[in-house]
């Protein structure tokens, strides 16, 4: 009787054993499936989750900053960037470009300080507008430093162009190509500008203090103005002239029409930096910055060469057309110009960085 409720009772304890014991193990098993499928769905939001991540971590739009508009040789550049980019890149990195300074209102030497501090992604820039923060770009606006377009490319090919673009990365940005701007050529309203006393009294619009030392070695007004007020300035006779290459500024920007005159007197060389901020630069992953260096690579070797320097002689032929003198400085009339700019020279080598200077002086003469 005993034994029948013992057993009875082991029997109730096995049966209460089992509806204890299958729930949990029910339980259990469900656990695991529950873990399994959190543990699936984790995995698969995970991935798709990084794969997410790394899509966020492209913009939709990456802004890029010019201070002249897209019809110039400089401009155009730039606009080729963005199309390569987009190409290269099956679409995932949309380059936007924004010209005539827009991003900067007006103001284009704040350019290179946004892109350094990543308010704005990349930048088409001068060498002019970016010295005032990066003093080595200066070593291309010294007077009369280049004697020619190959020199010029002896140049950025070498130590001193290599020096220039890691002075960039200083201020948190990285050089990824250049292009040009080219030899700036003075123009004015007054009279033919042959010599340096020809310019006595001239209120001539430059960019930057080494221009305005420049101009007042030559006996000129130097007048500091942004890009963007120019044209009006010219035309309202506020300045009488201005100094910008003949393809790529002067002709799309039909400076012929509000001046008379112009000097071809190759004084100065204008190069454009493309670059972008260091940061944003680490954001892209291996390949996808291969993809924006030859971007870059093939757009700016394209700016240079099938724009900006072709149609140098129409362009000369064009203005004349238009009704422009246009005067060929004879050597010795340049050397006078270089001999009342010497002391300029000097004094900005040390802004520069003597050290870069004698590396662009080497690259120069080994081409000469
Ligand atoms: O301001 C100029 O003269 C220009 C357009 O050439 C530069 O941005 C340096």
């Amino acid at each position: 009787m005993r034994e029948k409720r013992h057993f009875a009772a082991r029997g109730r304890f096995q049966k209460y054993q089992r509806e204890v014991d299958c729930p949990a193990i029910a339980g259990r098993k469900a656990m695991k499936k529950v873990l399994c499928g959190i543990l699936a769905l984790a995995l698969l939001f995970g991935v798709a989750g990084i794969e997410a991540a790394s899509a966020a971590a492209l913009k939709n739009e990456y802004k890029l900053t010019m201070n002249v508009s897209t019809d110039t040789a400089w401009g155009k550049g730039g606009v080729k960037f963005a199309e390569l980019v987009k190409e290269y890149t099956g679409g995932k990195v949309n380059v936007k470009v924004y010209p005539n300074a827009q991003l900067v209102g007006g103001d284009q030497m704040r350019q290179a300080e946004m892109v350094s501090s990543g308010a704005i992604d990349f930048m088409l820039n001068s060498t002019i507008n970016i010295a005032p923060i990066i003093p080595e770009c200066n070593a291309f606006s010294l007077p009369f430093m280049f004697p020619s377009y190959e020199a010029v490319d002896a140049v950025t090919g070498s130590a001193g162009g290599e020096m220039v673009l890691k002075a960039l990365e200083k201020h948190n940005m990285v050089g990824l190509g250049w292009g040009e701007n080219g030899f700036r050529e003075l123009t004015n309203n007054v009279r033919p500008v042959a010599h340096p006393d020809d310019l006595k009294g001239l209120k001539i619009r430059v960019v930057t203090p080494i221009y305005v030392d420049i101009m007042r070695a030559l006996g000129a007004n130097a007048i500091a103005m942004n890009w963007g007020e120019v044209f009006t300035a010219l035309q309202q006779g506020v300045i009488d002239g201005q100094e910008n290459p003949i393809v790529g500024i002067i002709i799309p920007n039909k400076i012929y029409e509000v001046q008379k005159y112009l000097t071809n007197w190759h004084y100065s060389y204008d190069a454009l930096i493309l670059a972008v901020n260091k940061q944003i630069w680490a954001g892209f992953d291996p390949e996808i910055q291969e993809q924006i260096k030859k971007a870059a690579k093939d757009a700016m070797r394209w700016q240079i060469y099938d724009v900006s320097r072709v149609g140098l002689k129409d362009g000369i032929e064009f203005l004349k057309s238009k009704g422009m003198v246009i005067t060929d400085p004879t050597p010795e009339q340049l050397a006078a110009f270089r001999e009342r700019t010497k002391a300029v020279y000097d004094k900005w080598v040390q802004n520069v960085g003597p050290d870069v200077v004698k590396a662009f002086e080497e690259a120069v003469a080994s081409y000469k």
